[in-house]
């Protein structure tokens, strides 16, 4: 037995090793403020909170449906690790930042960022934060309705004892890209106003959640439903024991057993007679809930970027330490265009989630122009499923460079390569974004593709005066007029044609 043991990859501070984010804020948000904050939660990030990470992955949660006397319970226990994520979270301000608004345009963005480099050592904490930033946005876009006033101020709380997390209930058994016809939850009215929902959500993350928003169906004064995606509104519930200890309407079925994910609680929920109040307009559901999807989904691709740079990272360390072939792999060029392959898929897909962010923090300081509300729409779903697929290949790629020790359970890399794949999965499907994209399209006669090729001219024009980048504004500007001049035929044919184009 010989005497060697190879040096294993180590997490450096993630802000100070992204010369592509450092670059991005400090022609965009040159802040003092920002640049330390980010530096000081990097190296927490390094050399603390990564390893709670782990541990989540390690310490998984796990039901009580019984106390030992026989009473149902329904406890879902999670680690300590995944609990002082939450107080992490709070005091670190990684929703408050995005509604302190402290930077104006740009708090999106440093938000954003934040959770960027905190993503891949949170152990999935970045899910139920998502959801939280999306009930929040929900709440206020809606006017802070009185109900969930409170709520609100604990969502954005930077208190961990006063900070709550929210869930995001749609998907039932029938229907999870379908949920206008798939929905069977019912809304019984109370006489106070508020309501009781009955029902089985199928798929309900982060579990542990303090409150929830979810859709039903209100019935009416002779208890009657509206079928299909108008007869559904939008509920806030919060999640509370009674005196008993048991949880207020709700069962907890079991946890699903998954392929990753496994860090967080992802359960089935009986929900007999959950109290709840209304919050949207009756059968406005969908289009209400569409505020929590859109900030889901930039989060969703948040994370997908973050995954792709923090397996950058580790390799580009790793081949600075294994030696193949007489040689460290630094120093094999094949390996190193290999590593420059991922390097560009993340530097392209970080600009775009950048853009999204941008975007969204114009959108909410009152700043946006036409343009830029449509860019938003359309680039949010494109941003989403491109990523979310690109993240199970660019970590996939990754797994391969640390040779066998890639696919070793407690090297911690698989784990990255299992948690990519939902990404693509769940906030929307492949192919139901695609069709999102379709219908933004023909709903806003062909205006976002408008707004797409203007935004994408004006990005060429700045370009063409960098002489090296000559060659690739050239075949971008073809493809843009080919594609420009298609969508003019096609939309001079009908809305059909256009939607076809697209
Ligand atoms: C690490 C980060 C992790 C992130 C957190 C993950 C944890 C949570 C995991 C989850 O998966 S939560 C569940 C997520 N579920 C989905 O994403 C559902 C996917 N299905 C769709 O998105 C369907 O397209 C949809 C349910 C919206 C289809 O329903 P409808 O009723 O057929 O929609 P329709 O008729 O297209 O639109 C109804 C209204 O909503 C319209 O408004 P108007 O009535 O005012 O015209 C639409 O404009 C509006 N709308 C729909 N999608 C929208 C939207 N508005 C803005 N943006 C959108 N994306
Ligand atoms: P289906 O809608 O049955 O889709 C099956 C296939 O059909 C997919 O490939 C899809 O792309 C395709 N398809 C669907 N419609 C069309 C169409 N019109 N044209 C072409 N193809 C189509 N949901 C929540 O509400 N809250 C949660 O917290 C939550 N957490 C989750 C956690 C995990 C780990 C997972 C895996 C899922 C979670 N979900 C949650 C559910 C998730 O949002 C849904 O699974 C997802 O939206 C897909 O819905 P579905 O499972 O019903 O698939």
């Amino acid at each position: 037995i010989g005497p060697f043991f190879q040096d294993q990859p180590v997490l450096k501070n993630p802000f100070l090793e992204d010369a592509l984010l450092k670059g991005y804020l400090r022609r965009h948000l040159p802040e003092e403020a920002v640049f330390s904050d980010l530096s000081a939660f990097g190296e927490r990030l390094a050399k603390e909170v990564d390893t709670w990470g782990r541990e989540c992955e390690v310490n998984p949660p796990r039901l009580v449906h019984f106390d030992p006397w026989g009473r149902r319970v329904d406890h879902i226990v999670t680690s300590e690790a995944w609990k002082r994520m939450k107080d992490l979270s709070a005091r670190e301000g990684l929703v408050a930042i995005g509604y302190e608004k402290l930077f104006g345009e740009w708090s999106r963005v440093y938000q954003m960022s934040k959770l960027y480099i905190y993503s891949p050592s949170s152990g999935l904490y970045s899910c139920p934060l998502a959801m939280t930033d999306g009930a929040a946005k929900v709440i206020q876009s809606i006017g802070l309705p009185p109900v969930c006033e409170e709520a609100f101020g604990r969502l954005t709380s930077r208190q961990p004892e006063r900070f709550w997390t929210s869930g995001q209930w749609m998907t039932e058994r029938q229907g999870g890209s379908d949920v206008g016809s798939g929905t069977e939850t019912v809304a019984v009215p109370q006489t106070d106003g508020s309501y009781k929902l009955h029902g089985f959500k199928w798929f309900t993350s982060a579990t542990d959640a303090n409150m929830s928003l979810t859709l039903a169906r209100a019935q009416d004064s002779r208890g009657a439903t509206t079928p299909g995606s108008k007869g559904l509104s939008l509920f806030y519930a919060e999640v509370s024991r009674d005196e008993d200890g048991l949880l207020r309407g709700i069962e907890v079925q079991r946890l699903k057993e998954k392929l990753g994910t496994r860090q967080m609680p992802t359960a089935e929920l009986l929900l007999d007679g959950l109290p709840a109040h209304r919050l949207s307009e009756e059968g406005r559901g969908v289009a209400s809930i569409a505020n929590m999807l859109t900030i889901t989904r930039i989060h969703n691709s948040v994370s997908a970027v973050a995954g792709m740079r923090r397996v950058v990272l580790l390799a580009r360390d790793y081949a600075t330490r294994r030696t193949v072939f007489g040689k460290l792999l630094k120093d094999h060029p094949l390996h190193v265009q290999t590593l420059a392959r991922m390097e560009v898929e993340t530097r392209g897909a970080f600009l775009l989630v950048m853009e999204l962010c941008r975007l969204l923090g114009r959108e909410e300081s009152g700043l946006a122009s036409q343009l830029d509300a449509h860019l938003l729409r359309l680039l949010t779903p494109v941003v989403k499923l491109y990523t979310g697929k690109q993240a199970v290949a660019v970590i996939s790629e990754g797994l391969e460079s640390f040779g066998g020790q890639g696919y070793i359970e407690d090297t911690g890399l698989p784990g990255m390569l299992r948690d990519a794949q939902v990404l693509s999965i769940w906030e929307g499907t492949t192919n139901v974004l695609s069709l999102d994209v379709l219908r933004c399209v023909a709903r806003s006669s062909g205006m976002v593709l408008h707004a797409y090729f203007t935004h994408v001219k004006s990005l060429l024009a700045g370009a063409s005066s960098v002489s090296s980048l000559t060659p690739a504004v050239k075949a971008v500007g073809g493809a843009l007029s080919e594609l420009e001049e298609f969508v003019q035929v096609a939309a001079s044919k009908g809305p059909n044609y256009l939607e076809l184009a697209s």
